[in-house]
Formats: C-alpha cells, sequence, structure tokens
C-alpha cells in the first residue's frame, strides 16, 4: 500500500480537506466508512460472543432475497413480467408473475442459506419442511410481495418477514411457527419503492437501511426509528366503514370530527401494508384493518402481515392491537390465519383499546 508520505501533494491536500470536515460535508467520493447492513448485523453478532453467525448468515440470504425483487420490480414493465401467470393462490387471489419469481427467489435464497427449519409464504397453501442435510435453527414467515394488486400501477409494493428460532432437536413441525408474534426474534420489510428501503429489528430497536444501487448494500438511513407518540394521520379502508363495528366508527369519527378542539387527522391509505406501515413507522398515527361484519377477522395474516409489522411498531415504541388484546400475544393455530389490527403511536392505540374495553362493559 502507498504511504501517506508518498502521495503526490494535491493528494495529500485533498485527504487532509476530507479528514478536517464534518460527517455531512464530505463529498460522496470520500464516504468509504459506510454502516452497511451487514456491518450492522455483525456489530449486533458482536455482543453475543456465543453466537455461531448463523443468524448473520441466514439474514444476509434475505437481503440477496430482497435485492433479486427490487431489481425484478423495477424491471418489470421492460422485462414483460407484469400480468397473470395463470395460476390462483391459496386465498384465490390471481397471482402475478412477479408474485410467483418472489416466492421463488426468497424460497431458495432461504433454503440454501442452510440455516432455515420450515418456512411458510403467503403464496404456498403449506408450510415448507426444509430437507435434513440443510436444516438450521431457524423458521422463517413471509410475505414475498405484500400489496401486488398495486404492482400494475407502479405504487410501493414490499416483502415482509419474521423469524423465530427454534431448538433443533426434534423433527420440524408447524408447531415450530405457530407460535405467538411475542416470540420472533426478528421481524422486518423491503420496501420496493421510490427507493428499495429495508426496515430491520433483531429485537432491540428498529433500524432502516437504504440500498444504493450504484454499491448494490444496503446503507444505514434511518437509525433506531421511534414512532411519534401521537400521530395526525389515520390510514384505513373507509369503503368498509358501513360493516365496521362501534369502536372502529367511533375511533375514525374522532379522527375526523374531534371534540377537545384539537385539528382533524389526515387520512392517507395506499392499500399496500409495507407502505402504509412505514409511513406509520416514521410519520406516527394509525394503521387499521379492522373486523368487520363480513369478516369477523379483518384481512391480513397473523403469520406473515400483523406480527412482523406489529414486532416493529412495538420495538419503535407503538403499539398493536387486534381489538381484543395484544396483536403479540395471539396465539395463531393456522398457518395462513388471520386477524384484525389497529397498530401506531402508543397514545392513538391506548384511544383505541379504552374505545374497546368501553364498549365490552356495555355488553
Ligand atoms: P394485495 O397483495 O392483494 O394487494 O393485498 C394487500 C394487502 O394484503 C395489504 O398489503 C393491504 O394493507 C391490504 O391488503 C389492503 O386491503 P384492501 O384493498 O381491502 O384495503
Amino acid at each position: 500500500m502507498i504511504s501517506f508520505d508518498a502521495l503526490k501533494t494535491s493528494d495529500r491536500r485533498q485527504i487532509l480537506k476530507v479528514k478536517d470536515k464534518k460527517d455531512d460535508e464530505i463529498p460522496d467520493a470520500h464516504r468509504t466508512d459506510l454502516m452497511t447492513i451487514t456491518r450492522f448485523v455483525l456489530n449486533e453478532q458482536s455482543k453475543y460472543p456465543e453466537s455461531r453467525g448463523d443468524f448473520t448468515i441466514l439474514l444476509s440470504h434475505i437481503v440477496l432475497g430482497c435485492k433479486f425483487v427490487c431489481s425484478s420490480v423495477n424491471k418489470a414493465g421492460l422485462a414483460k413480467l407484469i400480468g397473470l401467470a395463470g395460476e390462483t393462490n391459496i386465498q384465490g387471489e390471481e397471482q402475478k408473475k412477479l408474485d410467483v419469481l418472489s416466492n421463488e427467489v426468497f424460497i431458495k435464497a432461504l433454503v440454501s442459506s442452510g440455516r432455515t427449519r420450515v418456512l411458510v409464504s403467503e403464496e404456498d397453501e403449506d408450510a415448507i419442511f426444509v430437507e435434513s442435510s440443510k436444516r438450521g435453527r431457524y423458521c422463517v414467515v413471509f410475505d414475498p410481495l405484500d400489496g401486488s394488486s398495486n404492482i400494475d400501477c407502479g405504487v410501493s409494493i414490499g416483502t415482509i418477514f419474521g423469524i423465530y428460532m427454534v431448538k433443533d432437536d426434534h423433527e420440524p413441525t408447524l408447531d415450530d411457527v405457530l407460535q405467538p408474534g411475542k416470540q420472533m426474534v426478528a421481524a422486518g420489510y423491503c420496501m420496493y419503492g421510490s427507493s428499495c428501503t429495508l426496515v430491520l429489528s433483531t429485537g432491540t430497536g428498529v433500524n432502516g437501511f437504504t440500498l444504493d444501487p450504484s454499491l448494490g448494500e444496503f446503507i444505514l438511513t434511518h437509525p433506531d426509528i421511534k414512532i411519534p407518540k401521537k400521530g395526525k394521520i389515520y390510514s384505513v379502508n373507509e369503503g368498509n366503514a358501513k360493516n365496521w363495528d362501534a369502536p372502529t366508527a367511533t375511533y375514525v369519527e374522532k379522527c375526523k370530527f374531534p371534540k377537545d378542539g384539537s385539528s382533524s387527522k389526515s387520512l392517507r391509505y395506499i392499500g399496500s401494508m409495507v407502505a402504509d406501515v412505514h409511513r406509520t413507522l416514521l410519520y406516527g398515527g394509525t394503521f387499521m384493518y379492522p373486523a368487520d361484519k363480513k369478516n369477523p377477522n379483518g384481512k391480513l395474516r397473523v403469520l406473515y402481515e400483523v406480527f412482523p409489522m406489529s414486532f416493529l411498531i412495538e420495538k419503535a415504541g407503538g403499539q398493536a392491537f387486534t381489538g381484543k388484546q395484544r396483536a403479540l400475544d395471539l396465539v395463531p393455530t393456522k398457518i395462513h390465519e388471520r386477524s384484525p389490527v389497529f397498530l401506531g403511536s402508543y397514545d392513538e392505540i391506548e384511544e383505541i383499546k379504552a374505545l374497546y374495553a368501553a364498549e365490552g362493559q356495555k355488553k
């Protein structure tokens, strides 16, 4: 390596100039000390000397899946990937090619990590039990491409995942994944939008990483995300209002016509959970998919939508509630089970919980 003294005077001056500058004054070309997601997870790992590095390997495979899907989503229009694949998934929805592709990408990435045991994907009716030669300690529940009805109009979509760790002393069973969300060891989502953002919690705090396409690396851009305690935004599909229960209807009415002199809240609803939850995490407020008369369990799936998002919201200081209990306390009995969910800023969810408690007392 060439020594500092051997450099041309102009290069030496340049380096000294950069050294004296504050972080935000350094031009991009000189920023090499970036916190990539791999470096971040390795740092976390070093806090646990007993760690075997399995989680870091698993995460690097998830990150690879996210990069692959991001690039496919960006190319979708060009590559004529958009369109029906001619199959119907287990929820009875028509599958798009990108859904099929994303599902395959994640399954391959997860199995090839050699660290997984049981996988549950939104796209597959049955859980996948990884063959013994490739088996590890982690179970991953995921929705490879959530919000897929938004693909054709270029609205943000995303991958959601939750990770359980189980003992590797038994043959894998469904009970390995039918565990309450509070038992997850990590959860996250990757949003394919105007930028590609991966938000992750490994149990303490929530951090956001943005993909730098020129480097092909996720860089820490949103360290230690904290959801505001109160919020000025509510997010719900109001088209279902005629079938809502009384507490949901009362809460939304209060958002629009507050009686305490506060300003009305703004309504924002994208219809793509990753994007709606991402905004809620950063700006505060409430995201709701409540029960209604037609759908007493709401729409969203417990294992790979409600749990990972509730995990992230709680780790960022917010709350997630089902209308009956803390969302992460739910014990799923089926892998594709659904549940109503209200998640967001701490004080907003307190208000919703109080409305449900008052309703319960009337009965
Ligand atoms: P799709 O994957 O079918 O687009 O569903 C997306 C989703 O599961 C979730 O991302 C949204 O929050 C929710 O459904 C929107 O549902 P509504 O269209 O009923 O509002």
